[in-house]
């Protein structure tokens, strides 16, 4: 048992209540965000909740905070549950009023909830790889915004567990968007591809750092969507998240890529985002 932000209290678990009309609840109508913690503390959270408050403000929705008090109020919440290594999941809903599907009035307060979840690294993941499967994109085109409306990633995920795997690579009449709940890159000839940050997929932030850290090993980034066919042809592919940080993907549907071997840049990828991460503090 541990703490959980309820709107601008740190609480106890247990005395959180969910409206049965909180708007989350029933419309999905809400933003959301994970954060990774390493050893204490929170990797690149001003990058989150700068996402935070854009997701809201696209779907005309006001944080009821400073930037800085709501990352003032995600420290305190880490510190209060004691999180070594694992994450923050924070949600934001338009608030709880009479179900309709129009907004409310403004007099309705959003609800923010935010806990925490020790979780280790899946470091074999990291070292060994994973299996895909192709999966039609069916989600809606808004992409861009991180909402709590998931469905179409819940599907395709259950599909890619279904069939043995750990992702479902999305792909709109063969062209490939991204993961269920990850960025996907692939290395062709000594080039990194990924779709372009446009609505079709939500702009990572680990791909973000994946791009920083390309540049600065001398890996050319090219951000320019590629095939259901070209992925099977690349040299290397990995997918990019919060808490898969840069996963090797070995295999799709059935089809070896590269052999089945961790690709150099991948490796060389994720040295790189090593250096990056919060160390352990040795007093
Ligand atoms: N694409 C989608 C559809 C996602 O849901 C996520 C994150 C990403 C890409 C990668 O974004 P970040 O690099 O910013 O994490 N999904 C979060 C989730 O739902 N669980 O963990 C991360």
């Amino acid at each position: 048992m541990g703490y959980t932000l309820w709107n601008d209290k740190i609480v106890k678990d247990e005395e959180v209540i969910i409206d049965k009309e909180d708007r989350g609840y029933q419309f999905g109508d809400g933003v959301y965000e994970v954060i990774k913690v390493y050893n204490g503390e929170m990797f690149t959270a001003t990058e989150h909740i700068d996402r935070l408050y854009a997701s809201a403000e696209k779907i005309r929705m006001t944080v009821p905070f400073t930037k800085d008090k709501l990352h003032q109020l995600l420290h305190e919440l880490v510190e209060k549950n004691e999180v070594n290594t694992g994450h923050i999941y924070f949600q934001i809903t338009r608030g709880v009023a009479p179900r309709a599907h129009n907004f409310p009035s403004d007099t309705v307060k959003p609800v923010i909830t935010a806990y925490t979840k020790e979780n280790p690294r899946p470091l074999e993941n990291f070292k060994k790889g994973v299996k895909a499967t192709f999966v039609e994109d069916i989600r809606w085109l808004r992409c861009d915004i991180k909402t709590l409306n998931l469905l179409g990633a819940v599907l395709a995920k259950q599909e890619a567990h279904d069939k043995g795997c750990y992702e479902a690579i999305l792909h709109r009449n063969n062209t490939v968007t991204e993961g269920s709940s990850t960025n996907v890159f692939g290395v062709k000839s000594d080039v990194l591809y990924t779709h372009p940050a446009n609505n079709f997929i939500l702009k990572g932030i680990t791909r973000d750092v994946v791009i920083q850290c390309a540049d600065e090993i001398g890996l050319t980034v090219k951000e320019i969507p590629f095939t259901t066919e070209e992925a099977l042809k690349m040299d290397e592919l990995f997918i990019t998240s919060t808490t898969s940080e840069i996963t090797p993907v070995i295999e799709v549907d059935d089809k070896k890529i590269n052999d089945g071997k961790v690709g150099e840049w991948t490796r060389k990828l994720q040295k790189q985002f090593e250096t990056k991460i919060p160390k352990p503090l040795h007093i």
